[in-house]
């Protein structure tokens, strides 16, 4: 396919309920989206950096500069077989995996759309329905906790995840098993903690979480080894999984028994499915993450998804736990018992709706031949 044309598109979306985390507390997402298009059709990517360098170093800002300065200009005009070989493009580029993952999505969804074809079955995906977590913020109280918890149970998400921080650990982990004896629980720290921090694991070895996410420094793999030597629960590393590399490295020395795979953190579908294969191949079940996306990156979520080693519940939910008006139609729906089916249409399988986004658009740059 000749890329004769992308354009970068900003647009501000407030979510229905902040988000808060260890690193801190988001309102209104700005979200980069990328269109790719090979003067007949259209692909969209998302970019899922954050607003500003508290999950990774990579934000909207330093996105765009990347996109529009270095990797646009080599790939604009030119003839790019299949989505794979993107990569070998952009390979002189160190870092900045989600701004190239942006772009590389739109390349899939533009090539799916060629071939008339569902990304998902592009992708060589086999799950035709995918099964749904949540991830629910630090909240003002436990008893609010707990309420929130509860709603979303009722809603049929099968596994809920907890973001946890010092201070707000132990305790709060203690009641919601007590509060609900069966539900599968996980916890996620985003880097919150030090090895100094391992009796606080160890005490929460006791509630029969399905697996902590990310405890210690998102650089790190050595000691969460030593962390995972010394408590029974798996480690599920996130932050520190940039590669498939870095999944063999960090499986070899047994720095975590989960991945949670995130589109944007490996750089884009190939990688992705790169790191679920090194995964697949070890026995090390994946899952995938989510960025508090719009539709768009949702859509590729629930694509890769579809792949076979993704065998326990992402953090994929529906479109209306996040925003009052979704730029995709029709917007994510989860089913009553927490699943998402698979759209049959060609390319990520959902329409874009083109008022709305050109009305939460704050600025766009075009690009083309
Ligand atoms: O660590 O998984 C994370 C959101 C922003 C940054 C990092 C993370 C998250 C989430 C939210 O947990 C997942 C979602 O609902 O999109
Ligand atoms: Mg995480």
């Amino acid at each position: 396919m000749l890329i004769s044309r992308i354009e970068l598109r900003e647009i501000r979306m407030r979510l229905l309920h902040p988000f808060e985390t260890s690193f801190g507390v988001t309102h209104d997402r700005r979200i980069l989206l990328v269109k790719v298009s090979d003067g007949s059709l259209e692909g969209y990517g998302e970019v899922t950096a954050g607003e500003g360098p508290f999950y990774c170093h990579e934000t909207v800002d330093t996105a765009w500069y990347i996109l529009s300065e270095f990797i646009i200009p080599r790939v604009l005009g030119k003839e790019i077989g299949k989505p794979d070989e993107y990569a070998a493009f952009v390979a002189g580029i160190r870092g900045h995996n989600m701004a190239k993952g942006g772009l590389e999505a739109a390349l899939w969804d533009l090539e799916a759309r060629r071939q008339g074809v569902p990304l998902w079955k592009l992708l060589g995906g086999s799950r035709e329905e995918i099964e749904c977590g949540v991830s629910i913020g630090i909240q003002p109280t436990i008893e609010r906790l707990l309420q929130v918890i509860q709603k979303e149970v009722n809603d049929g998400y099968r596994r809920i995840k907890i973001k946890i921080k010092p201070g707000w650990d132990v305790e709060v982990v203690r009641q919601v098993r007590a509060a609900f004896p069966r539900i599968l629980l996980t916890c996620d720290a985003n880097s919150a903690y030090t090895l100094q921090d391992v009796d606080r694991f160890r005490m929460m070895d006791a509630f029969e979480v399905m697996m902590f996410e990310q405890p210690l420094h998102d650089e790190d793999m050595i000691d969460h080894a030593e962390l995972q030597r010394q408590i029974r629960t798996p480690i599920c590393l996130d932050e520190s999984i940039h590669s498939a590399e870095d999944a063999r490295k960090a499986i070899a020395i047994g720095a975590c028994r989960i991945i949670n795979i995130k589109l944007g953190r490996v750089g884009g579908h190939r990688e992705a499915r790169a790191v679920h294969d090194v995964c697949r191949d070890r026995g090390i079940p994946v899952w995938c993450g989510g960025m508090l996306e719009s539709g768009i990156g949702r859509a590729h979520n629930i694509a890769l998804s579809s792949l076979e080693n993704f065998s326990l519940p992402g953090d994929v939910a529906a479109s209306k736990r996040y925003w009052a008006e979704e730029v995709i139609d029709p917007p994510v729906l989860v089913s009553a018992n927490g699943t998402i089916a698979q759209s049959m249409e060609p390319g990520f399988g959902y329409a874009i709706k083109t008022s709305f986004l050109e009305s939460v658009t704050v600025r766009n740059q075009v690009l083309s031949l």
